[in-house]
């Protein structure tokens, strides 16, 4: 093995690796010991699996910390440019396992406790996630932040160190309750609170127009709150952990200055009552991914977050320059949708305001900086914020945004040949008709030099579709940078068997360079690899069984087909035209349907949240748990069939469910799912994609060949036309399918819940009744024909195996490297440093 554990010589089928000298043992064991005693004023007599967590948390941070200032001071000593990527979320996980690799120590760890007679994966166990983000988005960051450490790209994360991050999914009944997670109630070792570096951030208040000592307009905003913002760094190791960045979140502090004004006015319980007010606004994280909640609250938290990060990235570029001039050849800020879209602005009133620049200045070397990243075009999801409540919170933004409009479609007029009135108020960043309301994806567009979308068939909707008008005013500005996901965490880590039998006979360069895997190829037709391939993923699935009974208490068959579909619930990605196939299945099985006897045992697996007040997404929930409940106890159908729902899916239940599936469901209604990277999770441990023709599955299909996925269904340009055509009708569809008619009858009147017979008549409603929005009704006969092919496909393991390896080998554009290099060539302009001295791009 290379040492980073990566899986090659005398690793075995789980992942273990030869034993290592004494002398590193004991070394290892001497300082777990001084972290014990003198950080944490431990005996290691009655310490605990939490103790020896922290300790050994501890001892790998300090192997990160020494990379972290060589890094810094190598990235300040250059002035190299700076990529600063503005999340409100990063779903970063847990950390102890991911820096062990990084560091080159896992298997030294994993020796060390074992040898002092502990329990390695209990020790593990013991890390709370930081599960500060909702889903794809959030994950991405945390891709991205990792894949750019390794890279050796000079970047920083900023965004909100929550108190609560995601809550946890507890089921009581079959139903979703959100319990709270204050995973900072222990600490956290990975983070730096930076007691001395905080940035005021001012609220409401008004604005003062006047004159400069030079003559000129000024504009003056004086603020009538004001709360700090405390730096707490997270860092990020790469690969080899030869550069290691930081992610900054900022946490609420009270304000002292405004604390005396307050407690001078002699109400001292209230005057405290509003300090904790203040520092409230990094409590939560609002859990939901794709609506759009329009809260205050929301609004305060990403002027928050925006404000402290700018003020930081101006303060150090600062360091290096005494003018403006090269801001954008320095840094480059990504904003991650539009949640800090408020970034332009607030840029601007920096530049003109604070520092005098005239506004043509500042606004070119603004656009010269931002480019956006927009996720999703589901209209619900679209930010807007009303006049009324931005411009009282942030007076002098909501004039700086006006005057950003007022210039930009002054240039939309001259450049038209004709007028058209009705295309201006398109293009226009306020949304007339009714409340007036900002539209933040326009500013984000309009204050950027690049905006991109996260696959293909995304990027080419955005420019067809919501951004049609913006694209023909700046017709080079979309881009494409399609998704990917880091080999680090998501094979290295989460699935150790098979990386160490890919090791064995292709090496470990993979980890690094994830087109390495292409080396597998000629092994797709190898019996002998085959065999042992079958036998890491039964590893793995039996692993996966025995999580399954401890937590759902439902026992699985690891022979049967693991069936997965692991997202957020919603709607548009359709858990439900899942649950119509189960429940099809269920049908034919106790038909004694002669189609039904030639196809496999199968285990559908599903998990994911639903956003708290999201009331179909919830009752979707629940259906499941009833057909599960009626299923898993109808013995005719035993041994052939089984539905679990993993509660609490979050990135660790993700590391454990991923590598035991065989396969993938990518089921959205083509069009709604802006490219997906479960998708290329499970394709890269060896799953099997069924799916739509959308976001990312088309790529994948591109890569692995169709031979070797299962499409279904409309495609994005056919979906469409049958909605705006007024040309869906469900009802068609209901009353000419037996099948389908059969089980929505069963469903809509309580087959599965006898007590409560009406429980799921809107869902039913929703597909025949009320339109259908996403076209479950239109794709099932597909999807179930689609399923069929599998199921036979299946029986055939030797060639099932070969084209689960060959989707393994042809994952390598997938990795969160290969987008990087592509964000970084094309839209920050900043070069990759392999090794120490070497540069890409
Ligand atoms: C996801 N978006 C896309 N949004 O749905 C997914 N939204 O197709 C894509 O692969 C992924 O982004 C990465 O590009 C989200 O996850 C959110 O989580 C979200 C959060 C707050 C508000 C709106």
């Amino acid at each position: 093995a290379d040492g980073t554990g990566g899986g090659g010589g005398g690793v075995h089928m789980d992942g273990r690796a030869a034993p290592l000298p004494r002398a590193d043992i004991d070394g290892m064991k001497r300082r777990l010991h001084n972290h014990l005693r003198h950080s944490l004023g431990r005996g290691p007599v009655g310490s605990g699996a939490m103790d020896w967590y922290l300790a050994l948390a501890l001892c790998t941070r300090d192997l990160m910390v020494e990379s972290w200032m060589d890094s810094s001071h190598r990235a300040y000593r250059s002035d190299a440019k700076r990529v600063y990527y503005l999340s409100m979320e990063f779903l970063i996980g847990r950390s102890l396992v991911a820096n062990l690799l990084a560091s080159g120590s896992l298997e030294l760890a994993r020796q060390t406790l074992t040898d002092m007679g502990l329990d390695f994966q209990a020790i593990c166990d013991c890390e709370p996630e930081a599960a500060l983000g909702n889903g794809g988005l959030g994950r991405l960051a945390a891709c991205l932040m990792e894949s750019m450490a390794t890279l050796g790209i000079p970047a920083r994360g900023y965004g909100i160190y929550y108190d609560y991050g995601m809550f946890s999914q507890y089921i009581e009944d079959g139903q979703q309750v959100e319990l709270p997670e204050r995973w900072l109630r222990n600490g956290n070792v990975w983070a730096f609170e930076r007691q001395d570096r905080t940035v005021p951030v001012r609220f409401f208040g008004y604005t003062r127009a006047g004159v400069d000592a030079h003559g000129h307009e000024s504009h003056q905003w004086i603020g009538n709150d004001e709360v700090l913002a405390q730096a707490n760094d997270l860092l990020v190791a790469g690969h080899g952990c030869w550069t290691v960045n930081a992610i900054r979140l900022w946490s609420a502090r009270a304000s002292r200055e405004f604390d005396l004004r307050r407690f001078n006015q002699g109400d001292y319980i209230n005057a405290v009552a509003e300090q904790s007010f203040s520092e409230s606004l990094s409590n939560v994280l609002y859990p939901d991914d794709s609506t759009s909640v329009g809260k205050a609250l929301r609004l305060k938290q990403e002027y928050f977050f925006v404000a402290a990060s700018l003020h930081d990235i101006v303060r150090r570029f600062r360091r290096n320059h005494t003018d403006f001039t090269k801001f954008p050849e320095k840094v480059a800020i990504q904003l991650n949708d539009t949640h800090p879209a408020l970034a332009v602005p607030e840029l601007m009133r920096l530049f003109v305001d604070e520092h005098g620049l005239d506004w043509q200045d500042a606004w070119a070397l603004c656009t010269g900086t931002f480019a956006y990243t927009n996720h999703t075009l589901l209209p619900e999801a679209l930010e807007t914020w009303p006049v009324g409540l931005l411009g009282d919170m942030l007076p002098r933004h909501l004039e700086i945004i006006y005057e950003i409009n007022h210039r930009f479609l002054e240039r939309v007029r001259r450049r038209s040949t004709v007028p058209d009135d009705a295309r201006v108020a398109r293009l226009s960043m306020i949304q007339e008709g009714g409340e007036r309301r900002v539209r933040m994806a326009h500013l984000a567009f309009v204050g950027s030099h690049r905006v991109n979308g996260v696959a293909a068939l995304h990027t080419q909707l955005m420019r067809a579709g919501i951004f049609a008008d913006l694209h023909h005013e700046f017709p080079e500005r979309i881009v494409n940078k399609t998704n990917g996901i880091t080999p680090r965490r998501w094979l290295h880590e989460a699935n150790r068997p098979l990386a160490g039998l890919i090791g064995r006979h292709v090496g470990d360069g993979w980890v690094a360079n994830l087109e390495d895997l292409r080396g597998l190829l000629p092994l797709a037709e190898d019996a002998g690899f085959q065999t042992d391939f079958r036998a890491v993923k039964r590893l793995n699935k039996e692993a996966l069984s025995a999580y399954i009974k401890q937590s759902v208490g439902v026992e699985v068959d690891p022979d049967s087909l693991f069936d997965v579909q692991v997202k957020r619930i919603h709607e548009y990605k359709r858990q439900l035209l899942n649950v119509l196939h189960v429940v099809t299945l269920y049908n034919r099985i106790r038909d004694g349907d002669a189609g039904a006897d030639d196809q496999p045992p199968r285990t559908v697996i599903l998990a994911g949240k639903a956003a708290p007040a999201y009331y179909m997404a919830k009752l979707i929930v629940r259906l499941i748990h009833d057909v599960a409940r009626v299923i898993n106890a109808d013995p005719v159908v035993a041994g052939r069939l089984r539905l679990v729902f993993v509660p609490n899916y979050n990135v660790s239940v993700a590391e454990r469910i991923i590598p035991a599936a065989d396969l993938s469901e990518q089921i959205s209604t083509a069009g709604t799912e802006a490219s997906g990277t479960g998708n290329m999770k499970l394709a890269l441990n060896g799953a099997l994609t069924i799916g739509t023709r959308d976001g990312a599955n088309i790529e994948i299909g591109d890569e692995v060949g169709e031979d070797n996925i299962f499409f279904f269904g409309l495609e994005a340009a056919q979906a469409e036309a049958l909605r705006h055509n007024g040309g869906h009708d469900p009802w068609r569809y209901y009353t000419g399918d037996p099948e389908l008619h059969r089980v929505l009858d069963m469903i809509g009147r309580g087959a599965f819940c006898h007590d409560d017979p009406d429980r799921y008549r809107p869902i039913v409603d929703s597909l025949t009744r009320h339109g259908d929005h996403y076209l479950l009704m239109a794709d099932y006969a597909d999807y179930i024909a689609t399923q069929e092919r599998v199921g036979t496909a299946w029986r055939d393991q030797d060639t099932w195996t070969r084209k689960a390896i060959l989707n393994v080998a042809r994952m390598g554009r997938f990795s969160s490297d290969v987008t990087v290099m592509d964000y970084a060539q094309d839209i920050w302009k900043v070069s990759a440093r392999l090794e120490e001295g070497e540069t890409v791009g």
